[in-house]
């Protein structure tokens, strides 16, 4: 045991009406919702790198949090690695999330730094034997090195594309050793700066040829879980490649990928899309190809990726509709992906993030669940539509419609969208 989390007890559920900080008022991991435990449904991971690794720096300023593990050696590693697993069971999280460069120090070599990950992954896989929590997804950090400055698949160089390509290789064998069960590709900086000094249709051709070998690896080793793509529009390049859901939909068409590849959706990346992340996932699950959240959202003034934890249940009921509508998750799950604000320095605001979020994840996904069993948003769309059941029009030629049109006189009235009345709806259930 280490004592950084000397003053924070384990976090139970106690319900809505206790005064303790350290407990659940919503999240009762064991409560059936839907069909599944609040545990099964939410499926709630720890992201690694901003809980362990981020030092607090935002744009005008550098670290504000001191880690006794911010040492830049492999014994910081090990350390951080104890107080994580410390953590995860502190909130009896299920799940984490890693990049290689979160929780290894860059070697001087690849292969040192390759052996890194594989000293710390051992140690992950005895702590996950003893704890019990899992792998939700690996990745690999390819947009901190400055040699991925100029991208990583849609480098000019292609010695980065290989030097990323084997970065993803080891990424996924550590995610495949320790029983991963996704594996996340976030093109960090698959985008560029300037279009001056870019030949677009080649580096999206790289990044298909990048993607396709990451899909044939997967079958290699026998690795089960989907390979996810997560769309980002811009930050940290002016402009991404995977855009949002649909252009990555538009992307995996154009490489044959779309069974392959799935996405890892992004609240506040849907934001700096300028989508609702509903909008995101609705389209997502409508193309058959959604997979995992990361359920941290922006700041809706400062127009850049804040990575707040969510405190918002009426956005997380309407994100979770979508998701309990289209079959809730598979593999995929909720990760927060998000980060303290940078003078929250103390130990335990890293633990009360955690819960607040979970509480209001908790608290969207029950008002999601009973929605959904009320059937009134469904019934409401589907009289909306069902002029549609019986018509026949989408197999018929505009002749025969133009003919039956002018035959039929004024035409058809409008009716009302009754906008208004189904958010009242959504506030009866939040
Ligand atoms: C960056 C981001 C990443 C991915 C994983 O905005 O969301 O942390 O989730 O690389
Ligand atoms: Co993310």
């Amino acid at each position: 045991m280490t004592d950084f989390f000397a003053n924070c007890p384990k976090v139970r559920f106690e319900g809505p009406d206790t005064d303790n900080d350290f407990a659940f008022r919503h999240y009762n991991p064991d409560e059936v919702v839907g069909g599944k435990t609040l545990k099964d449904q939410l499926r709630f991971a720890v992201a690694y790198w901003h809980s362990f690794a981020w030092p607090g720096g935002d744009p005008f300023g550098g670290q504000t949090f001191e880690r006794p593990w911010f040492t830049d050696d492999m014994a910081g590693a090990r350390l951080k690695a104890d107080v994580a697993f410390e953590m995860f069971e502190i909130l009896d999280a299920p799940f984490f999330c890693f990049h290689d460069a979160d929780v290894r120090p860059e070697g001087a070599t690849f292969a040192e730094s390759e052996d890194r990950l594989k000293e710390i992954t051992d140690i992950f896989a005895r702590k996950m034997d003893e704890t019990g929590v899992k792998l939700l997804w690996g990745t690999a950090n390819l947009f901190s090195h400055r040699r991925f400055m100029s991208g990583a698949a849609t480098n000019p160089d292609p010695d980065v594309y290989a030097y990323a390509a084997a970065t993803v290789k080891s990424c996924m064998d550590a995610t495949h050793a320790l029983g991963g069960e996704n594996y996340v590709l976030w093109g960090g900086r698959e985008g560029y700066e300037t279009l001056l000094n870019t030949d677009l249709k080649r580096e999206r051709a790289q990044a298909g040829a990048f993607l396709r070998a990451a899909v044939e690896y997967k079958y290699k080793i026998g690795f089960q879980g989907p390979l996810m793509i997560e769309p980002k529009p811009q930050e940290p390049t002016k402009h991404q490649y995977d855009y949002d859901v649909a252009t990555v939909y538009g992307f995996l068409k154009e490489f044959d990928l779309e069974n392959e590849v799935k996405v890892n959706i992004e609240q506040g990346h849907a934001i700096l899309a300028g989508h609702s992340f509903e909008h995101e996932l609705a389209m997502a699950t409508s193309l058959g190809i959604f997979g995992s959240i990361d359920m941290n959202r922006n700041d809706y003034q400062s127009g850049w990726d804040t990575d707040q934890f969510p405190d918002n249940p009426r956005e997380a009921a309407l994100a979770y509709y979508e998701i309990l509508k289209g079959g809730g998750f598979k593999a995929g799950g909720t990760n927060f992906d998000a980060k303290l604000r940078r003078q929250s320095l103390d130990p335990a605001d890293l633990i009360l993030s955690h819960v607040g979020a979970m509480d209001v994840c908790a608290r969207g996904l029950k008002a999601a669940a009973a929605m959904l069993e009320d059937g009134g948003l469904e019934a409401a769309r589907a009289e909306r539509y069902s002029g549609w059941d019986s018509s026949d029009l989408m197999t018929r030629d505009f002749g025969s419609i133009h003919a039956e049109v002018r035959a039929n006189g004024a035409g058809p009235g409008p009716k009302s969208g009754r906008q208004e009345r189904l958010e009242n709806y959504i506030s009866r259930f939040v």
